[in-house]
């Protein structure tokens, strides 16, 4: 064969490769309009019974010299990556995400701004225990300067014959101690019928690990007018918290933070693995804030510190804690909670470490 005659050749091929890829694209926009068409009717972009028939058609007039094996593998290949780019596209499409809305939300808890640059802290008890616990706690924390204080008044805890909480007398202390000392609460709610009660008790509407996936719950968190702090459930995928996190906006509450908060993986040192890449990927995936919550995550006091900093580090908007003043006694996670001196130290240190790390 000539030289001249494969030149011929290949640029007969690169012809043929254009014409494919024009054709592809094609094929791509016409997928696009049938699944805008499904989702105005709602029903699924993925049909696989409409992909075999279209298989089998193809076999059916394929006249070779393409083996039936390799043209089934190219033409899945293609139908794959039209269905890819139809998820792409409902991804992008989400209300939380970025792309629809590239400017960051900013929370605001009585006028306290969540995700303008600068970092909030949220510390309080597990659990509301007393009026004296909880004003401890607080006054420790207004010391500091800081405007909001975290403390459960419903527990949702692994055992029945756990601790369940304090219910609405625990919201009347969190109340009172606010009151008392200016400061926002954030407190869990764990399901619906609690909520409309507990809106003139609070600031924020914590959303658990557990509940993360309580559909009900989001959405009707989704229909006050109140900041919700979504916690990601503990085994969630970053993919199950932003659609969480959709729920909530889709019913019009857009005054959402997200909470890393570790999840379960094979690793035992800590009490959750602190998913630290989660914090950059929301902040790029979703246009709302993002915290911490460093006790959850390690269960580990000593851990506290190192994994705030991280935390701050990789671009959190805040950074969550559990503070009692006398831990030893606590009736939930006594453990991991802080007690005040300690409380102190960790924040001297994180505002030292903030202070010699230009992080906004
Ligand atoms: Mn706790």
């Amino acid at each position: 064969m000539k030289q001249n005659d494969l030149e011929q050749l290949r640029s007969s091929v690169t012809e043929l490769n254009t014409k494919i890829l024009d054709l592809i694209n094609e094929r791509t926009k016409v997928v696009q309009s049938i699944g805008k068409v499904k989702e105005k009717q709602g029903v699924n972009r993925y049909d696989p019974i409409r992909e075999r028939e279209m298989l089998n058609a193809l076999v059916e007039s394929n006249k070779g010299p393409i083996p039936n094996g390799i043209l089934e593998q190219i033409f899945k290949g293609i139908f794959m990556s039209a269905l890819e780019i139809q998820e792409d596209e409902q991804r992008n499409a989400l209300l939380v995400s970025r792309q629809r809305k590239p400017e960051d939300t900013i929370v605001d808890v009585n006028g306290h701004k969540i995700g303008n640059g600068e970092q909030t802290f949220i510390f309080g008890p597990c659990a509301v225990e007393s009026y004296e616990q909880v004003l401890a706690v607080a006054k420790s924390i207004k010391a500091k300067g800081l405007t909001m204080m975290r403390g459960g008044a419903y527990k949702p805890r692994t055992s029945p014959y756990d601790f369940q909480g304090l219910g609405l007398e625990g919201l009347k202390i969190l109340k009172r101690v606010a009151d008392e000392t200016g400061l926002s609460i954030v407190t869990e709610i764990i399901t619906p019928s609690h909520l409309e009660e507990a809106l003139e008790y609070i600031d924020v509407i914590q959303i658990g690990a557990r509940n993360m996936q309580n559909f009900e719950l989001l959405k009707e968190a989704g229909m006050v007018n109140k900041p919700v702090l979504l916690k990601r459930g503990l085994a969630a995928t970053i993919d199950e918290f932003i659609n969480a996190a959709e729920y909530i906006i889709s019913k019009g509450n857009s005054q959402i933070m997200l909470c890393e908060r570790g999840i379960r993986t094979y690793e035992r040192a800590t009490r959750n693995t602190l998913d630290i890449s989660a914090v950059p990927i929301l902040k790029q995936e979703t246009h709302l804030p993002v915290f911490v919550d460093v006790t959850h995550s390690t269960g580990r006091k000593d851990l506290l510190l190192p994994t705030a900093k991280a935390a701050i580090a990789v671009g959190a908007d805040g950074v969550m804690a559990e503070v009692h003043p006398d831990p030893a006694v606590a009736l939930s996670d006594s453990a991991q909670q802080m007690d005040i001196p300690q409380f102190d130290e960790f924040y001297k240190e994180i505002q030292r470490f903030m202070n010699t790390h230009q992080t906004v």
